[in-house]
């Protein structure tokens, strides 16, 4: 069959600093083209809908998979996939994702028979088995493990056993000069390492993979990284180098096959401070960038979130980065309760580190605890919302005063590591990428302004919504219980014992 996967746009408020390529749906389809089938690859991010449009009238497709990470996309997949009914009232959809998984039941009934199946867990096994059941009986795709359709629903989604079997189809994916990470333009994504052992509240890491925790072989991932053309690459491992002798293993591989990149990856701080040799190792051999999800800049802060680590750890995590003479970017979670003199506080904060600071809205996600916990309390069930940039719970400041105290906070980034500030210091990196035709990180040197905007964040509230996300069931519906429900359960001697 022939077989269209497809990734939604980007979504504006990440556009600044990254366009990442989408590693999932290359999984997908790289486990489509095995099975035999003629695969195609198209990512909105870097794609115009224009785009997918003529692909799917030129090569008119049997099958159409969209990959569904992010809930804010979740609209304008559904959109997508009745325009491709509309055109293609034959073709099988189906969606993915982590985003999709966790909403399957609403994202079909919202499509109106346009999504023919929403596919949960991972996609490497799954896939192939749904593809067999279409060409063959496709009033049978909903017995396939993950499976949920309008029919019905098949055994729960199944865990692929080894991280080793297979590689993304990176070469079907066109522009990839799109992709990039600040200063590394271009960039590609890797993944040595699938799954979390920490549960925080807000993630949906330990719910998705089920606290599960598994390793490529450092010469599969070394293998697959030399055959990466981009000087630049993202590790997209949720929390990387968990296991210190893991990330020397690969860093060992890397350096017996002379490859040379620059890297990004994120951490944990009691994560790095634990395993500070293998961080060390890993500057030399080119780490460049290091993302630590910080999210409180107090105890009270770190426990609500169950981050599990202390302020005092955080900063001395921190200290020991800076002594790398890494670039780091932290997170910090702000809460729609927060008032002037708590965004005052962590201004002061944000302007007494060098790091460049990232500032997102808690925001309670399907598939976290604090969907279950938070999710009545929600002023707006507008997927589109959902993008850790706007408030979707109720604000204790008016709501355009909280937007305004957010963007004032957020403006520090712009400040120190956006604009001239930047220019001064990468003057010479941004006219060598420039000259190689690379204009991703010059442009978004001067993005910030039209993105963060308190007034377009308010207008956003206003706009019609076509789709309402569901809350959760409750036991008084005697639908559900109040705790967090695994996609994917593992079998028990996967379950990590990672964390000590
Ligand atoms: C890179 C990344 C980003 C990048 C953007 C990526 C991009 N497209 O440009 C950045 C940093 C901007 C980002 C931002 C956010 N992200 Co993010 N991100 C990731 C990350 C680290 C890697 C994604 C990846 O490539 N994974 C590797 C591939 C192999 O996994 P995968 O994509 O999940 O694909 C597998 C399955 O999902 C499935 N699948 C995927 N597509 C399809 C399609 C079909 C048809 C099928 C059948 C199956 C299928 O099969 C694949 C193979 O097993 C993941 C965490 C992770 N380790 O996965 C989080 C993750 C996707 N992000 C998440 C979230 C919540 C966010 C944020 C909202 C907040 C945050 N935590 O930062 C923001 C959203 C931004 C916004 N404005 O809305 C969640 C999503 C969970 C959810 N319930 O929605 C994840 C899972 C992290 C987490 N543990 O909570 N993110
Ligand atoms: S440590 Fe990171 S990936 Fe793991 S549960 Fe917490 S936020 Fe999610």
């Amino acid at each position: 069959m022939k077989v269209l996967c497809c990734h939604p746009s980007g979504l504006l408020y990440t556009e600044i600093f990254l366009r990442l390529e989408p590693l999932g749906v290359e999984l997908v389809a790289a486990a489509a083209r095995r099975a035999g089938h003629q695969v195609r690859l198209l990512d909105l991010q870097a794609c115009r809908q224009a785009d997918y449009f003529q692909a799917l009238d030129d090569w008119r497709p049997d099958v159409v998979a969209f990959g569904l990470n992010y809930l804010a996309n979740v609209p304008e997949v559904i959109d997508l996939a009745k325009a491709t009914k509309a055109r293609l009232p034959e073709s099988f959809l189906v969606v993915g994702g982590p985003s999709a998984s966790f909403t399957a039941q609403e994202i079909l009934e919202h499509a109106a028979g346009a999504i023919d199946c929403v596919l949960k867990g991972e996609g490497e096994e799954m896939m192939p088995a749904l593809l067999e059941a279409v060409a063959h009986d496709r009033r049978r795709a909903h017995t396939v493990p993950g499976a949920l359709t309008l029919d019905g629903e098949g055994p729960p989604p199944r865990m692929i056993q080894s991280l080793d079997r297979l590689t993304p189809a990176r070469d079907l994916l066109p522009r990839r000069h799109k992709y990039f990470i600040g200063t590394l333009d271009p960039a590609a994504s890797i993944e040595f390492t699938r799954g979390c052992p920490w549960d925080c509240v807000f993630c949906s890491a330990w719910t998705f993979y089920g606290r599960s925790y598994r390793k490529a072989s450092p010469e599969k991932a070394a293998e697959e990284l030399a055959t990466i053309r981009e000087p630049g690459i993202f590790i997209v491992d949720d929390v990387a180098f968990i296991q210190a002798e893991h990330g020397f293993a690969i860093g060992r591989e890397i350096e017996r096959r002379g490859i040379r990149k620059r890297y990004y990856l994120e951490t944990r701080g009691d994560v790095l401070l634990r395993n500070r040799e293998v961080f060390a190792y890993w500057r030399r051999l080119g780490l460049t960038y290091m993302f630590l999800g910080l999210e409180a800049i107090d105890e009270e802060g770190l426990k609500l979130h169950r981050k599990r680590v202390k302020i005092s750890t955080n900063l001395e995590a921190l200290e020991f980065a800076r002594s790398l003479g890494i670039a780091v970017a932290i997170n910090i979670i702000a809460d729609p309760d927060w008032d002037e003199r708590r965004f005052a506080i962590v201004r002061e904060f944000c302007l007494s580190i060098p790091e460049i600071v990232n500032i997102s809205v808690n925001t309670p996600y399907p598939g976290t605890e604090s969907f279950l916990t938070e999710s009545r309390q929600l002023t707006t069930r507008d997927y589109r919302l959902f993008d850790i940039q706007h408030a979707v719970l109720p604000t204790r400041l008016p709501l355009e005063r909280f937007y305004q105290e957010l963007v004032k906070t957020q403006q520090i980034l712009n400040r120190k590591h956006l604009g001239f500030a930047a220019l001064r210091t990468t003057a010479g990196l941004a006219a060598r990428l420039l000259l190689r035709g690379q204009t991703n990180f010059v442009r978004m040197l001067w993005k910030f302004n039209g993105v963060y905007n308190p007034a377009r964040q308010l207008a956003d509230h206003r706009q019609p919504v076509r789709y309402q996300m569901r809350l959760p069931a409750t036991p008084a519906d005697g639908k559900g219980s109040q705790r967090a429900q695994f996609i994917l359960t593992p079998p028990a001697a996967d379950r990590a014992s990672t964390a000590a």
